[in-house]
């Protein structure tokens, strides 16, 4: 188990009236009821943040925590301690980037430890069970709260408070946690492995918006300081843009910089379907690469394991239709 903090690491903290990491992993384990009939857990404290201070540089060390441990002979899974925050961007970044195989969990909480009813020991004991359930070799990474299996490209936060927050809009879970174990009723089907190598840095990537009235002065003011690795757009429905926000990325395509189209629709693929400049035809003749169904922010995640490999359009193209980056398998 790699503990890295959120909700269901916080307590309440009487001086500053709100909620904070505090627990341990070890705490965390102890909190759960004969866990250890279940599984010998072993417990890394990889970080104790809330999941809105995660970095790429963070989820690198998570991903090499992982590796190490999966590794292991004696080791059938890995279960990561989360917020909720940003817990379906680490997930995904580690299903991108771990070895197929033996499962990673990832599990949150919705009401913080030091709460009465807190649901954090309930989940954290459903991720273990799913951890070394043998049905789940071979899902790749998933994020387990409140009952539910979720697969890790899919999964998203939909709810700030409620207990059930994670849920796959599109395709639903693909199982549930019973009373008498683990059940799958599907698997995911559109995963890939994009390799990140050991010692490889994250580049930059941004995200910016389309609404009504967008001018591209936020993508110019990006371009005016230095170190842009990446743009992905939330663009507006099927991946349409404001004409203006358009022009804008025209300059950013000049200077060779990839962008990727995704849109603000919480479901569906982006395409280009429209023609005039800032639709989508527009956006694919300037060399912006669509982002199938992701989401804006697991669209960076794929990019930004993607440019370790390519900034080429055409690569970049082919891994965001769901293929795997070069050299990797
Ligand atoms: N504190 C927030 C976080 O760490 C919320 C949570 O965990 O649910 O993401």
């Amino acid at each position: 188990m790699l503990s890295t903090g959120g909700t269901i690491a916080s307590v309440y903290d009487p001086e500053s009236g709100g909620f904070a990491p505090a627990l341990s992993g070890e705490q965390l384990v102890h909190a759960v009821p004969g866990l250890d009939t279940l599984a010998r857990v072993e417990v890394v404290q990889v970080a104790n943040v809330a999941s809105t201070n995660m970095t790429p540089a963070l989820w690198m060390q998570v991903v090499r925590a992982a590796e190490s441990a999966l590794a292991r002979p004696d080791v059938a899974g890995v279960v990561v301690t989360h917020g909720t925050d940003t817990l379906e961007e680490t997930a995904y970044f580690l299903d991108l980037t771990l070895p197929s195989g033996k499962p990673s969990v990832l599990v949150g909480a919705q009401r913080a430890a030091s709460e009465p009813d807190a649901d954090g020991p309930r989940n954290l004991r459903d991720a273990v069970l799913t951890a070394v359930a043998p049905q789940s070799r071979g899902m790749g990474t998933l994020v387990v709260l409140n009952g539910e299996i979720h697969a890790a490209r899919e999964v998203t936060k939909t709810n700030t408070l409620n207990v059930s927050t994670f849920l796959t809009p599109e395709f639903g879970a693909l199982g549930t946690i019973e009373p008498d174990g683990v059940r799958y009723y599907r698997a995911p089907l559109r995963r890939q492995h994009v390799s990140v190598a050991p010692g490889a840095t994250l580049g930059r990537v941004e995200i910016v918006t389309n609404y009504a009235g967008a001018d591209g002065r936020v993508v110019r003011g990006l371009l005016d300081r230095s170190g842009l690795d990446g743009l992905v757009v939330e663009a507006s429905g099927v991946g349409n843009l404001a004409e203006a926000l358009f022009e804008a990325l025209v300059e950013v395509r000049a200077l060779g910089i990839p962008v990727v189209i995704s849109t603000r629709v919480h479901a569906g693929r982006t395409l280009p379907l429209y023609a005039g400049r800032g639709s989508g035809i527009s956006l694919r003749d300037i060399g912006c690469v669509f982002a199938d169904n992701l989401p804006p922010h697991k669209a960076r995640v794929l990019l930004l394991a993607a440019l370790t490999h390519t900034k080429d359009t055409d690569e970049l193209r082919r891994i965001f239709s769901g293929s795997d980056a070069p050299g990797t398998g």
